[in-house]
């Protein structure tokens, strides 16, 4: 066991439970000319996490401890994307439109893809979610409870969105929740401040907070 240091109190990692889940580290929201950037957001401020982010992938793979990478995707005839979700954001630049990366957030495109810098490598789960959180019409429960992990170590984007929906619906089902809080982004700082706040808020709610830099030294 290892006492990792967080908010609002030490997070017991237990290295034959833990698994790190990187959320939606995709072209579509991190670069230029995709659908985080065609509903108006400013795709810089999610770059700037990529180095801590796959420094934090980096560091599991060292351990020898899984991972799971997430990707917001819809299937080509969006059969799973429901209009309440399609119909958002401005004609012509929503959820299947075309893109400068291919289709906007559609399995398979361009655009869809993990960044190079974070993409998974053989082994480790890969999971396409037509939802924001992780849970909703995926495998994810079973694939983790299946290698009996209980704990999970969050990081990608953005923070209020995919992140946050992903530790709710892992919280509900039982898992211990850590947020690596510089290795998570949002286009709107004030809405990743609040994020971590009500997180912790009230004895950890929904979870726990750390810095990879924390992290990364209590595991050393
Ligand atoms: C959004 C996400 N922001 N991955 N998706 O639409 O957070």
């Amino acid at each position: 066991m290892v006492d990792v240091p967080a908010a609002p109190f030490p997070f017991r990692l237990d290295p034959a439970r833990v698994a790190l889940v990187v959320i939606d580290m995709q072209r579509d929201f991190i670069e230029s000319g995709g659908f985080g950037e065609s509903l108006g957001n400013d795709v810089t401020r999610l770059q700037a996490i990529v180095p801590t982010v796959a420094a934090l992938i980096a560091l599991f793979r060292d351990k020898g401890w899984p991972i799971l990478h997430t990707r917001e995707s819809h299937l080509p005839d969006l059969s799973d994307c429901p209009p309440a979700k399609r119909l958002r954001g401005p004609e012509g630049k929503r959820i299947g439109d075309a893109g400068a990366m291919g289709r906007l957030l559609v399995r398979g495109e361009p655009g869809n893809a993990i960044l190079d810098a974070c993409a998974p490598r053989a082994g480790e789960m890969v999971i396409d979610k037509p939802g924001k959180g992780m849970f909703h019409a995926t495998a994810c429960d079973g694939l983790l409870r299946g290698r009996g992990i209980s704990q999970l170590v969050f990081a990608g984007v953005t923070t209020e969105v995919c992140v946050q929906t992903s530790m709710r619906e892992a919280n509900d089902r039982g898992y211990e929740c850590l947020l690596v809080t510089d290795a998570t982004e949002s286009y709107f700082p004030e809405f990743k401040a609040a994020t971590i706040s009500m997180i912790v808020a009230q004895g950890a709610i929904v979870g726990r907070a750390t810095a990879f830099a924390d992290l990364r030294e209590s595991v050393r």
